[in-house]
């Protein structure tokens, strides 16, 4: 009987490389562009002949190439639960979450108000929230322009405009669980609407630590001691039963203790023509169009990743391919640095799920970064953040980095 590999089934549902490419340049700056992109790179691989590479300017090691393991146990704070916080996990949960980096699925809605919240949910998009999100006018006009306007972007930051986001990303079932993974005083950063409409493929397999994302610097910087792994966790809440058929997500439990693709990604990103410069023109010419006229992050990083396991097949093969399947109104918790992915949606009703994602108030979030890039389908657009800040979740601020935003109802 053939076994599949853990590489096997993490590609299970997602197209290969060639389906990435963007249509070929569309026009002549474009094409002109992406000759001249494939001429510096052949220049350079001729450099290095000529230089018989001793003049190259090396990264010192390949992030793959880098130890996987934290060398010391995950620093949890079950005090909540010395506190009797109503829904605090218990030791069982605690270790499971120590070993996976995932807990739950935990109930928060009943079935009714989940139909309830989604048709809210819905019924606001299409109402454009009443005009009151975080993009900026510029950004919305392109993304309407170009039939973008989706309610993955719409919904961005969401919960800072509307009450009864607010008040649902800062349910005491989801904070008080953080509290035991993150220790008591706990901001919501950020807040997403994931939707995945029939037919769409999933999103591809990613982690964060620090949100860097399509930016130069990532949005999250500890002040204090903390495992990337730790960072930042996402409770993502399910709008309807999720299952291995409309887009349920899938890890990589316990993957996130091992950081090397997220730090590979980012090499392959900033050294690009390191990556490149031996491989066929045809090839270089492809993935020069996914790096350059490819805004989508998770379609670079579906490239960073076929490019790592062609460097190492067996860079996942230790750990457990799981998919979450959830009923709706169940929420998860999570660590984005384990390897996560969703499945296709191959039913006809879109899948919907709202995601807050937490860290602590030691942390700066989004420190000296007036303004973000977003990828769009003219092009990547800086997006100016000053809606943007944090919800405290739980607790109180004993720092003052950041942009807390009061209670506005
Ligand atoms: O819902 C999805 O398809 C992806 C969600 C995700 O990647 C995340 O919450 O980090």
């Amino acid at each position: 009987m053939k076994t599949t590999t853990v590489l096997e089934r993490m590609l299970d549902g997602f197209p290969g490389v060639d389906k990435l490419l963007p249509p070929a340049a569309a026009n002549a700056t474009q094409t002109q562009q992406l000759d001249e992109l494939v001429a510096g790179v052949l220049k350079y691989r001729e450099y290095r002949q000529l230089t018989r590479g001793l003049l190259e300017a090396k990264r010192a090691t390949d992030p793959l190439d880098e130890p996987v393991a934290r060398d010391k146990p995950l620093v949890l704070h079950p005090v909540a639960q010395a506190q009797r916080a109503r829904f605090a996990m218990t030791p069982a949960e605690m270790a499971a979450f120590e070993h996976a980096g995932i807990a739950g699925p935990f109930p928060l809605l009943s079935a009714d108000e989940t139909l309830d919240l989604r048709k809210y949910v819905v019924t606001q998009y299409q109402n454009d929230f009443g005009g009151n999100t975080a993009f900026s006018d510029e950004i919305r006009t392109v993304l309407k322009r170009n039939n973008a306007w989706g309610i993955n972007a719409a919904g961005l930051y969401q919960a800072l405009f509307d009450k009864r986001l607010w008040d649902l990303h800062c349910r005491p079932e989801i904070t008080d669980r953080l509290a035991c993974l993150m220790g008591e005083d706990i901001l919501c950063w950020r807040t997403q609407m994931f939707e995945s409409p029939p037919g769409n493929p999933g999103t591809f397999w990613h982690q964060a630590g620090r949100f860097r994302e399509l930016a130069d610097q990532p949005k999250l910087a500890p002040t204090t001691a903390v495992d990337d792994n730790m960072i930042q966790l996402t409770a993502w809440i399910a709008l309807q039963d999720v299952t291995v058929n409309n887009s349920c997500l899938r890890f990589l439990s316990g993957s996130f203790n091992d950081g090397r693709f997220e730090r590979f990604m980012y090499a392959f990103f900033d050294h690009l023509i390191g990556y490149l410069y031996d491989k066929p023109e045809a090839q270089i010419r492809d993935q020069l169009r996914v790096m350059h006229f490819q805004s989508s992050i998770f379609k670079k990083a579906q490239l960073a990743f076929f490019e790592a396991v062609a460097r190492k097949p067996d860079l996942y093969e230790s750990y457990e391919h799981v998919d979450m399947q959830m009923k709706a109104g169940e929420f998860i918790i999570f660590s984005s640095m384990n390897m996560h992915a969703s499945r296709p949606n191959r039913t006809e009703v879109p899948r919907l799920a709202l995601a807050g994602r937490y860290t602590t108030n030691d942390v700066k979030v989004l420190s000296g970064i007036k303004s973000e890039p977003v990828s769009t389908p003219e092009g990547v657009l800086q997006w100016p953040l000053d809606k943007v800040g944090c919800i405290q979740a739980r607790g109180v601020d004993r720092f003052g980095w950041n942009k807390i935003v009061a209670y506005p109802w």
